[in-house]
């Protein structure tokens, strides 16, 4: 048993929230250790050589004597309530007067006084996270972004710690265990099926994603969406919707005959001053609007900056046209609902059929919802990784099915199937970790196999 001296912090995790978490401590002085549950974690070396001194603990937590801890702050890729953990995860800090256990957040919150707008949801957090940075940018307010999105919250600190504003991309993991946020705008997209197998179901799940609304001034919610509805007082709140909006909701309606971003009767932008497309991205501007109001943005450079936004890479982005047929890379369409946004975006305008790349890590989700779109558009669904053979249970008797080996089998099969008017969409409805580092190595390896079909076949890249 390696006991946890009195006063000493224990950082759980060496990834790159761990990595994050360590360096603040160093910067504040904090004494701190640190323990990762692998034998041996990817950049050990290179932890030690930077960090000359700090023990590091190797392999299950239950091996330390954790009584004396005085916290413990868990990356969030880890259960908070893991063997180790679990016994002291109900326990308060006499000091903070929070748990004994916390996340990366709890000590942002405690680090600074600007202010923080949140983005929470199932799906579309990074598109409105990048996009409400770009609106700030361009309304003349130095913001930082990052958070589950990219740079880890706390690496933010150090490198804009003159930041007037931070922008957040949270996820469930991160929220689960941040005590209070206290953000000045605080948004929930969107609910569906994910990380149910950390979460244990849907209650767990929705459950770490309210607690953004803790001490939270304005929140920004879904109105088709009741589950996004703030369970926790908030001072105002902004609802946006698809559909035509009421009274000072911001939604979609016609406005001189063309389909127009609205603030209740006041139009803003009209879809065709947009340069990205599909209802569920329209929702997505609305949000993003939503909240640069509420944080006091000017209008006209919000304006601005959503009409020039093109989407991020790796959602639903055409990599090339090949013979007639689309390629397009959403491997960020991680869960089934971001798969369904995909599939409904792209199944409305298809000349022809629909053949979809999916599997990966299921994270415990029912598939069942995608056979229905499936049915009326695709073609041929290839499925390949852990969870295909519970996919290709669910969509049985809806669509062709053929379960392969790869990504790379799949995209040869769907190259040799495709007909002119086709669209092959990679979009997993499932995590990539079973067969590669990240969601973005699954894009790329689809990306280059893309490309070169194309460059070899003089079809036309995007
Ligand atoms: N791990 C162990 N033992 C440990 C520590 C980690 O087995 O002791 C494993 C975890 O179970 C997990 C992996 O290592 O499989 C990474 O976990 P981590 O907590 O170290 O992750 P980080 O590298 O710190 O990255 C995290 C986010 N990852 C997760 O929450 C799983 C990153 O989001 C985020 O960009 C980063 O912090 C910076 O804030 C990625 C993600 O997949 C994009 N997020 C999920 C999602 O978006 O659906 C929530
Ligand atoms: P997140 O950060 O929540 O994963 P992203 O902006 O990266 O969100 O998008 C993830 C996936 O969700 C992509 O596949 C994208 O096409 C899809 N998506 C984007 N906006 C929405 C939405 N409003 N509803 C459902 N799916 C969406």
């Amino acid at each position: 048993m390696v006991q946890v001296a009195k006063g000493v912090t224990l950082v759980v995790g060496l990834g790159l929230s761990g990595r994050a978490i360590c360096r603040h401590l160093s910067r504040l002085n904090t004494p701190y250790m640190v323990a990762d549950t692998r034998a041996e974690p990817p950049g050990l070396d290179d932890f030690r050589s930077a960090h000359p001194g700090i023990d590091v603990h190797c392999g299950a937590l239950t091996g330390l004597d954790l009584r004396e801890v005085e916290e413990v702050v868990v990356s969030p890729g880890l259960d908070p309530r893991m063997p180790g953990l679990k016994e002291i995860a109900d326990q308060v800090n006499p000091r903070t007067g929070e748990p004994r256990v916390v996340g990366e957040m709890a000590l942002f919150v405690r680090a600074t006084k600007a202010p923080i707008a949140a983005i929470t949801g199932s799906n579309a957090k990074s598109t409105v996270t990048t996009l409400l940075g770009e609106m700030a940018a361009a309304a003349g307010v130095n913001a930082a972004v990052g958070g589950n999105l990219g740079t880890p919250a706390l690496d933010l600190l150090a490198s804009h710690a003159d930041a007037e504003l931070y922008i957040l991309e949270l996820s469930s993991f991160q929220l689960e265990t941040t005590p209070r946020l206290g953000a000045s705008c605080a948004a929930f997209l969107n609910l569906s099926e994910d990380h149910l197998d950390r979460h244990g179901d849907m209650q767990g799940y929705h459950a770490a994603k309210q607690r953004i609304f803790i001490g939270a001034r304005h929140a920004v919610v879904n109105a088709d969406d009741a589950l996004t509805w703030p369970d926790y007082p908030v001072d105002q709140l902004a609802y946006f919707s698809h559909r035509a909006p009421e009274a000072e909701e911001w939604g979609l309606a016609l406005y001189q005959n063309k389909l127009t971003l609205m603030k209740g009767s006041q139009p803003w932008l009209s879809i065709d001053e947009l340069n990205i497309t599909g209802q569920h991205n329209y929702a997505n501007a609305l949000a993003a609007l939503a909240m640069g109001q509420a944080l006091g943005l000017a209008a006209a450079p919000m304006c601005s900056a959503l009409s020039a936004f093109k989407g991020l890479p790796h959602r639903s982005e055409v990599i090339a046209r090949i013979n007639g047929v689309t390629w397009v890379n959403d491997t960020k369409g991680t869960n089934v609902g971001a798969t369904l946004a995909a599939i409904n975006g792209i199944g409305a305008t298809l000349e022809g059929r629909l053949i979809l790349l999916a599997g990966g890590v299921g994270k415990g989700a029912d598939f069942t919802p995608l056979a229905g779109p499936l049915a009326q558009c695709a073609r041929q669904a290839l499925l390949f990784g852990l969870d295909a053979p519970r996919m290709a249970k669910a969509l049985a008797g809806h669509v062709a099915i053929q379960q392969v080996d790869d990504l790379t089998q799949a995209m040869q099969i769907a190259y040799e199937i495709a007909q002119p008017g086709d669209c092959v969409l990679l979009s997993p409805a499932c995590a990539s970790l079973d067969q590669f580092a990240n969601y973005q190595a699954r894009g790329e390896l689809f990306r280059r196999w893309v490309q070169r079909q194309a460059a070899s076949t003089a079809g036309e890249v995007q």
